[in-house]
């Protein structure tokens, strides 16, 4: 049987996508982060889809560039990991960040490396309280990728960002959300159901609000007077879109909404 290192189910409004290489601890192949790359644009672009959720099969999330494929007895000479980045990595992160549609990660196991990167590039991360968060570029001769610098040192400021990739060091699910990084770490034998629920939550709220909202958080960093107009622009959006009168006549009909 062919490998199929991801593996996607579009049901209910929610695209499912699993790193499918368990054995490997869902390693990254060249083969898996272009199939990656593939089944996030599709889920983007897939009308039905209203959230996306990105999991690992097995006992880990993600462990990282697979080292197998970097073996320098194996290899001509280095390999320009510049381009790499940039045709392979880029358009996930980038994807994940610009797309309208919320991203779920739930960290089920071990995110070491550009692992860590894509779970931390969702819009909510929850995770096993025990998964471990390995920031082990250090720890065989790298530097930081896939947007991670910048994510933590966005979410634990520059002092723990640094202390932690500077030595390779990893948080728990549990001591990533105490700090900030993740939104949830609960033990492992609720994670699924956690899961589910937050999916179907997402499922049924509407898309336009939570467009808006990812715009106006992505726009935190502007002045005030810019944030305000971003904010400011999606909030008329919102206002005129039939969602706004249906949430607020459920509402007032004491009844669940039934958004677009
Ligand atoms: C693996 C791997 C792996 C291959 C487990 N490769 N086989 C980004 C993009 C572009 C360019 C280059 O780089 C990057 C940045 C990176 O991603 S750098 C970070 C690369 N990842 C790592 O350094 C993590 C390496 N793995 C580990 O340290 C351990 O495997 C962890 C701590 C993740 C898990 O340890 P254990 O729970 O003890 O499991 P294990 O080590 O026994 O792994 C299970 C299997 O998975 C094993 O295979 P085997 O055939 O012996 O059963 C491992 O060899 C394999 N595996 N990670 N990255």
């Amino acid at each position: 049987m062919p490998e199929t290192p991801v593996e996607t189910d579009i049901s209910g409004g929610i695209a499912r996508i699993t790193l499918n290489r368990p054995e490997k601890l869902n390693a990254i192949t060249r083969k898996l982060i272009v199939s990656l790359r593939d089944a996030i644009e599709n889920a983007v672009d897939d009308e039905s889809v209203r959230v996306l959720s990105l999991t690992g099969a097995g006992r880990g999330f993600c462990a990282g560039q697979d080292l197998s494929e970097r073996d320098p007895r194996k290899l001509d000479g280095p390999l320009d990991l510049e381009s790499l980045q940039k045709e392979l990595y880029h358009p996930v992160v980038l994807t994940l960040a610009e797309t309208h549609k919320p991203v779920v990660a739930c960290v089920n196991g071990v995110a070491a490396g550009a692992g860590a990167a894509i779970a931390l590039a969702a819009d909510i991360v929850i995770a096993n309280e025990d998964a471990p968060f390995a920031f082990s570029f250090a720890r065989v001769g790298l530097s930081v990728d896939a947007g991670l610098g910048r994510i933590l040192a966005r979410a634990l400021g520059p002092a723990r960002a640094k202390a932690l990739l500077l030595q390779g060091g990893a948080l728990s699910g549990r001591a990533a959300a105490d700090a900030g990084l993740i939104w949830k770490a609960v033990p492992a034998d609720q994670l699924f159901d956690e899961h589910a629920a937050l999916l179907d939550r997402l499922a049924g709220s509407s898309t336009m609000a939570m467009a808006g909202i990812k715009t106006a958080v992505a726009a935190a960093g502007l002045p005030l007077d810019e944030y305000l107009q971003v904010e400011a622009k999606a909030q008329g959006q919102a206002g005129r879109h039939p969602d706004y009168a249906e949430g607020v006549l459920a509402f007032l009909e004491k009844r669940k909404a039934n958004f677009y």
